[in-house]
């Protein structure tokens, strides 16, 4: 494993757009198959509500953002979900919950057997929920989930702008808690949120040394939802996604870039030069979480143009089995961080979120 200097990192980015794509080419026929795009569908399980201060997201519930707290679906409800979603292509259910951490409840028993009724679709299973024990992320294992999504999100420097309420070295707890279960670790960030180019470089910087690599790498461009206090920002350039794709697949060149969030602002052609580049995922479907994103049947259109065929489920790790569960807890809670900086954004929008919520009830009346 090649160890990354910032300063290669730069040059990288920085080079001529062709010759960063030529490369950036030429390292993923190296290690993947090109002709292959693996399809995730994202699954919201548990929306909406989140105490967290995240400036990017619709689910933090001090922000006024028309997302509605749900309660966790039933089984049934993503059983029906992950097959229509392994009907059209995808390899890989990712089951998001809008949680600070994962708690030893019956919430999380109920997301134990989530986990399990994906699994015997012979579906990948991956989940996002927070912050994580080592126990908890073994529980998880054990009921054959497949894969676990932290996302770093930015540089550690910029991430003391966006969120107040955990800090990142939690994050990277959580990732390690994660591994040290031989868990497949998806790690990435979001790019345009008034990052500068050095944040997404050191960001990929701390994901390259983590040793290993992260199996998969999501590159999302901001979805700029009305209400949390990124609502201004200006939409990254397809460039800029192009350079950031490359860059991500030069410097993890085993890992799975997958091309994220922001694609409903991309063309056809935009996002044939990241797949050129070497993204070699996407997530489908349309709805993220809770953010539009292309049509699924757009994407398979898109599939047959370019030639690119979606990768079957368990193509590079075996089908994690169901286990009796192994470890029983020793009563230990994980002491997470709440740094509790204040961010003026975040400030002037949760004070924004209170009033709009105080004139909607005034309303109801
Ligand atoms: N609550 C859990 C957590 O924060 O880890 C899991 C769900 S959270 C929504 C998963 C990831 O979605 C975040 O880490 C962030 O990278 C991404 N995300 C959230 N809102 C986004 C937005 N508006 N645009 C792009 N990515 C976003
Ligand atoms: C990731 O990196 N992107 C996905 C997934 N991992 C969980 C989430 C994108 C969310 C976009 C905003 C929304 O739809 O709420
Ligand atoms: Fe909550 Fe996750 Fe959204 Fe942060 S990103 S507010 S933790 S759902």
């Amino acid at each position: 494993m090649k160890n990354w200097t910032l300063a290669e990192l730069q040059e990288l980015y920085h080079s001529p757009l062709l010759e960063l794509v030529f490369k950036a080419a030429s390292v993923h026929r190296e290690h993947h198959n090109p002709r292959e795009v693996q399809i995730s569908t994202l699954l919201s399980i548990k929306t909406g509500g989140c105490p967290e201060d995240c400036g990017y997201c619709p689910q933090a519930a001090r922000y006024h953002t028309g997302v509605e707290k749900n309660d966790l679906m039933t089984v049934e409800q993503v059983e029906t979900a992950a097959k229509r979603a392994k009907a059209l292509g995808s390899s890989r259910l990712c089951m998001g919950a809008a949680w600070r951490n994962v708690k030893d409840n019956e919430e999380f028993d109920h997301v134990i057997d989530l986990v399990k009724t994906v699994n015997k679709l012979d579906m990948e299973v991956c989940a996002t929920l927070g912050m994580l024990s080592e126990h908890q992320a073994k529980r998880l294992a054990d009921a054959g989930l497949y894969a676990y999504n932290h996302n770093l999100d930015t540089s550690e420097e910029y991430y003391k702008e966006i969120i107040s309420t955990r800090g990142y070295e939690d994050r990277l707890k959580t990732l390690d808690n994660v591994r040290k279960v031989d868990l497949t670790v998806c790690s990435g960030g979001i790019i345009g949120m008034g990052e500068n180019v050095d944040d997404r470089l050191k960001m990929l910087l701390t994901l390259s040394r983590l040793d290993p690599q992260p199996d998969s790498v999501p590159i999302n461009a901001l979805v700029a939802v009305d209400g949390t206090p990124m609502e201004n920002q200006e939409p990254v350039s397809i460039w800029e996604m192009i350079r950031m794709v490359a860059v991500t697949r030069i410097a993890m060149p085993s890992s799975v870039v997958r091309l994220s969030a922001g694609r409903t602002n991309m063309s056809v052609e935009g996002q044939a030069l990241c797949f050129m580049a070497g993204a070699g995922s996407i997530f489908a479907g349309a709805k993220l979480l809770t953010t539009p994103n292309p049509d699924v049947f757009q994407d398979l259109e898109m599939f047959d143009l370019l030639g690119l065929t979606p990768t079957e489920p368990f193509a590079k790790h075996e089908q994690p089995k169901i286990k009796e569960e192994t470890q029983v807890s020793n009563g230990e809670v994980e002491k997470w961080s709440r740094p509790g900086h204040k961010i003026e954004a975040n400030i002037a929008y949760t004070k924004k979120g209170q009033e709009l919520r105080r004139q909607e009830k005034v309303e109801e009346k």
